[in-house]
Formats: structure tokens, sequence, C-alpha cells
């Protein structure tokens, strides 16, 4: 994606939108992440679907047969819980809520953790996950994903803060109660809607969910 934002197809220059409070636009798309890379293994690469299912069975699925699952087309921006929003993103991928369906939960859980290569884990309530606007993207802007942007699979959660949408997705994890993932875990909000502003743990109130961490930032 070019630098100088081309604007929606037609030369329509692009409609200005509200970036969330605290938020600042940047141009272009950073990358943000933590620890290297991780190298794709076709032979080895499945999509796990587990934890509190309804049935108590797990589901695999290969890159192959999730080719299979409903696709949409999606726009939205990127809220790093830092400070910078990259803007207009167009995600294909498959509905969250499509794997809701093909797997059902259990009628009592109540979060999903969205598991990552190398341990990498996002917790999320399972309204959040069930959003139309919840995708398992495969492509940005009409390519496959690049490696550093999560190839082959990454979450794309638009209203959370982007540690929301972990990169090189693995696995979906059904829970009964809250638990804290990766940055969950050292300082950030459980919840994380950029929209309401909640970026740190501090700022959790009682009906936000997961146990503090046991380790709070000072
Ligand atoms: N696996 C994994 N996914 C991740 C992260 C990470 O450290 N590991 N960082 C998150 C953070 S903090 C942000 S802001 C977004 C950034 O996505 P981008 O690099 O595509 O802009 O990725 C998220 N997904
Ligand atoms: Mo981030």
């Amino acid at each position: 994606m070019g630098s100088d934002h081309p604007g929606a197809p037609g030369g329509t220059p692009r409609t200005p939108h509200p970036v969330p409070p605290g938020q600042h636009r940047v141009h272009g798309w950073p990358v943000s992440h933590y620890g290297p890379v991780p190298r794709f293994r076709p032979e080895r690469w499945n999509l796990r679907v587990h934890g509190a299912t309804a049935t108590g069975r797990e589901q695999v699925w290969t890159l192959g047969e999730l080719g299979a699952l409903p696709h949409v087309t999606m726009t939205a921006d990127l809220h790093c819980a830092t400070g910078p929003t990259s803007t207009d993103h167009e995600w294909y991928g498959i509905p969250a809520g499509a794997v809701l369906d093909l797997v059902p939960p259990a009628p009592d859980v109540t979060h999903v953790m969205a598991w990552a290569e190398y341990g990498y884990a996002a917790n999320l309530r399972l309204r959040d996950f069930a959003t139309p606007r919840t995708l398992l993207a495969t492509h940005h802007n009409g390519e496959s994903l690049t490696a550093e942007h999560g190839f082959p699979l990454r979450l794309v959660v638009p209203h959370l803060y982007g540690y929301k949408s972990a990169k090189w997705l693995r696995a979906v994890e059904y829970l009964t109660e809250d638990r804290r993932g990766f940055w969950e875990e050292r300082g950030y909000h459980t919840v994380g809607d950029a929209w309401q502003e909640q970026r740190y743990s501090y700022q959790e109130q009682e009906e936000d969910g997961a146990a503090p961490a046991a380790h709070r930032p000072h």
C-alpha cells in the first residue's frame, strides 16, 4: 500500500473518518509485533478449534479446507494501543461467526483465546469474537498477507486494539471464563475496546472479566 493514499476506486477522495480517542493516524502500514516472524511450514500448518466446544470434540482444518469456508471482504482501521492507527485496510477472510456456526461453543462459553505461533495469545469476549466484523483474514488489499503481517492467517478485530488481532493464528480456544493473553498479562486491558480507550489493565472494572494479571507493571 502506498503512503499517499490514492483513495477509493474511481478517484473519489477517501472520506475522512474519526480515529479512536488518543490515537493518531499514520500513513502506510507499520509492522508491529513481539519476537521474530515465524516461518510458514505448509506440511505442519493447521487451524485448531478446541476447548469448550458443544460436542466436546475439537476441529482441525488445513489451509486448503479453510478455503471452502464462507469468505467476506471488510474495510477497517488498525489501532495499535501505543497510539498509531493505520487506516483503510481491506481485509478478506472467514467471518469468526462462521467458525462459531461450524464448531458451536458450549452454552457456558464466555470468551475465546486466539492462539498464534510461538505461544502468542489474545483473549476476547465471545461477543467481540462473534461480531460480523471479526475476521480470520487471509488477504489484505487483494493480496495474500505478507509474512510480517501474519501469513497465512491472522485475526482482525477492528473495534479492539491491535494486540487482539493475532497474526499467525493457529488456534481458537473456547473458554468458560476469561483468561489473560500475552499483552493482557503485561499490563494491557483484558477487553481492549479502542473506542472506549481501554488501553491498560489498571483501567479494568469488575465487569470486564479476567482476574488481574499476577504481575502488574508499576
Ligand atoms: N502473533 C502476534 N500477533 C500480533 C502481535 C504479536 O506480537 N504477535 N502484535 C499485535 C499488535 S500489538 C498489533 S498493533 C498488531 C499489528 O499488526 P500489523 O503488524 O499487521 O500492523 O498485531 C498484533 N498481532
Ligand atoms: Mo500494538
